[in-house]
C-alpha cells in the first residue's frame, strides 16, 4: 500500500486551524522555537526490520495479520511510517533474518521510500539450520575455537552485506554468558570475546563504526559477557576509535541511572548508538516513553548537553534506533507512537534553558535546577513536533491518518491474515 501526498494534504487541512492555535501558544512558552523545529525536521530514527511483525514471548505469539513476508515488504512498511511522520528515514537490518539477495533492487526500493540503511545487526544468538556449529554455549566467547570462527565469519559477512547496501555500522549484541556459577571462566570468556571482536574490527571499512551493545541478563541468567556499560567500554576502548558502546534502554539493572551513563560515554567519545524502548521489569521492549517519559527526557537532556559540548551533529553523529517488540499492538502504530515519544523528549530537551541551568548548577541552586528541568518536561511541545512534520510534508497526526486510511486492513488484503514476519 502507498500513502499519497493528497491523503496527507487533506488530512492536514482538516487539522490545520487547531494545530496553528496550539503552535502559537507553544511559541509563547518556549524560546527559539524555529531552531527547535529545524532540528526536529532533521532528526531521524531508524526502524528495526525485526520489529515490523508481531512479537511474542516464550508463551506464545498472536499475529495481527498483514505482516511483511520479505525484506522488500519490510522496506515498504518503514516507507509507510516515514511517509506519515518523515522521521523514520532508515531501516536497520538483522542478518540472517533479512538477507538481501539483490542489492541493487533493494537499494532502489529503499531510495524510492526515502530510506537509508542504518546499522547492520549480526545474530549469533540463534543457530541457523545449515550451521556446522552451535551457539548453545556462546559465540565470540565460546571455549571452542571453531564456534568462535563461525561467529566471526558471520559478523564479517554482515559487514559485507552492509557495504553493498551503503550502511556504515555494525551492531553486535551478544547473548553470550553463562547460566550457572562455575560454568564459565570469566577471564577466559572476556579474552576470547576480545580476540574475536578484534578480528571483526579488523574487517571494518575505514568509514565504519562497530557498536557493542551490553545487556545485564537474558538469555543467560547468571552472567552476561558484555553485561553493562563498563564492560562494553572496556572492550571498545581496547578495540580502537571505530568501536563505541551502544545503549539499549531496556538492558540495565533496575533503577540504573541511564542518563548519567549516557553523559559519561559521550564525554569519553564512546557513545555510538541508541536503542529506544521502555520497560518496567527487564528487556520488556515496550513502546518508547510508554512508562517512563521523564527518564526519556532526562536521557535526551544529557544527550543534547553532551553532543553540544562536543560540537556534534545531533542528527548524524550518533546512531538512533528503536528496538522494540510488539506483542499486542499493531507494530506500525506502535512504532509511530515510539517515534512520537522520542521526538517529544528530544524537543523538550532542546527547550531546556541551558544557560539558566548552568548558572543554577554553579550556584548550587538545587531548587532552581529542578524547576528548569521540570518546566521543560511539563511544557507541551507536541505542536512543535507536529509542525516539523507539517513542514516536511508528513501528517499532523500520523496514527489518526494511519487508522482513517485503514492501512492495516489494506496490508491484510494484500498480504493475507496469516503472514509471519521474520524477527522476534
Ligand atoms: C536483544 C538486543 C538486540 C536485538 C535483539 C533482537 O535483546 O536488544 O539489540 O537485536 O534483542
Ligand atoms: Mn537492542
Ligand atoms: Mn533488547
Amino acid at each position: 500500500m502507498l500513502i499519497s501526498s493528497n491523503h496527507i494534504e487533506s488530512h492536514n487541512e482538516d487539522l490545520l486551524k487547531k494545530h496553528q492555535n496550539k503552535l502559537v501558544f507553544t511559541a509563547s512558552e518556549i524560546n527559539d522555537t524555529e531552531a527547535i523545529i529545524q532540528k526536529l525536521i532533521n532528526f531521524q530514527i531508524a526502524i528495526p526490520s525485526w520489529a515490523l511483525g508481531t512479537g511474542g514471548t516464550r508463551f506464545g505469539r498472536f499475529a495481527g495479520g498483514g505482516e511483511p513476508r520479505s525484506i522488500e515488504e519490510k522496506i515498504e512498511d518503514v516507507g509507510l511510517l516515514h511517509k506519515l511522520n518523515n522521521a523514520s528515514g532508515a531501516i536497520s537490518l538483522h542478518i540472517p533474518w533479512d538477507i538481501p539477495t539483490n542489492y541493487n533492487s533493494i537499494k532502489a526500493l529503499a531510495a524510492q521510500h526515502g530510506l537509508k540503511f542504518d546499522a547492520m545487526n549480526s545474530n549469533t544468538f540463534q543457530d541457523q539450520a545449515d550451521a556446522s556449529n552451535s551457539y548453545r554455549y556462546g559465540s565470540l566467547q565460546n571455549v571452542n575455537k571453531a564456534v568462535r570462527k563461525q561467529a566471526i565469519a558471520h559478523n564479517i559477512e554482515v559487514i559485507q552485506h552492509g557495504i553493498e547496501l551503503g550502511s556504515e555500522s555494525l551492531t553486535i549484541w551478544l547473548a553470550d554468558g553463562s547460566n550457572f556459577p562455575g560454568q564459565l571462566n570469566f577471564r577466559k570468556a572476556y579474552q576470547n570475546t576480545l580476540e574475536s571482536l578484534e578480528e571483526i574490527y579488523d574487517a571494518l571499512p575505514s568509514n565504519w563504526k562497530l557498536f557493542l551493545e551490553y545487556k545485564c541478563a537474558e538469555p543467560n541468567f547468571y552472567s552476561t559477557t558484555v553485561a553493562d556499560w563498563g564492560q562494553s567500554y572496556s572492550y571498545v576502548k581496547k578495540l580502537g576509535d571505530k568501536a563505541q558502546t551502544l545503549v539499549d534502554l531496556g538492558h540495565h539493572l533496575p533503577n540504573a541511572n541511564i542518563e548519567q551513563i549516557v553523559s559519561l560515554l559521550l564525554m569519553e567519545n564512546k557513545l555510538g548508538g541508541f536503542h529506544f524502548n521502555d520497560s518496567k521489569y527487564g528487556d520488556d521492549d515496550l513502546t518508547a516513553g510508554a512508562l517512563k517519559p521523564y527518564q526519556l527526557f532526562l536521557i535526551f537532556n544529557e544527550l543534547v548537553e553532551g553532543m553540544d559540548a562536543r560540537g556534534m551533529n545531533h542528527a548524524k553523529d550518533l546512531g538512533w534506533m528503536i528496538d522494540a517488540s510488539h506483542n499486542i499492538k499493531d507494530p506500525l502504530e506502535d512504532l509511530l507512537q515510539s517515534v512520537e515519544a522520542i521526538m517529544i523528549a528530544y524537543a523538550q530537551a532542546l527547550s531546556v534553558d541551558r544557560k539558566a541551568l548552568e548558572q543554577a548548577q554553579e550556584e548550587n541552586d538545587v531548587v532552581k535546577a529542578q524547576e528548569i528541568l521540570q518546566n521543560a518536561f511539563r511544557t507541551d511541545v507536541r505542536a512543535l513536533v507536529a509542525e516539523a512534520r507539517l513542514r516536511s510534508g508528513a501528517a499532523l497526526n500520523p496514527v489518526a491518518l494511519y487508522r482513517s486510511l485503514q492501512v492495516r486492513e489494506n496490508l491484510i488484503g494484500e498480504r493475507g491474515l496469516k503472514t509471519l514476519a521474520t524477527g522476534l
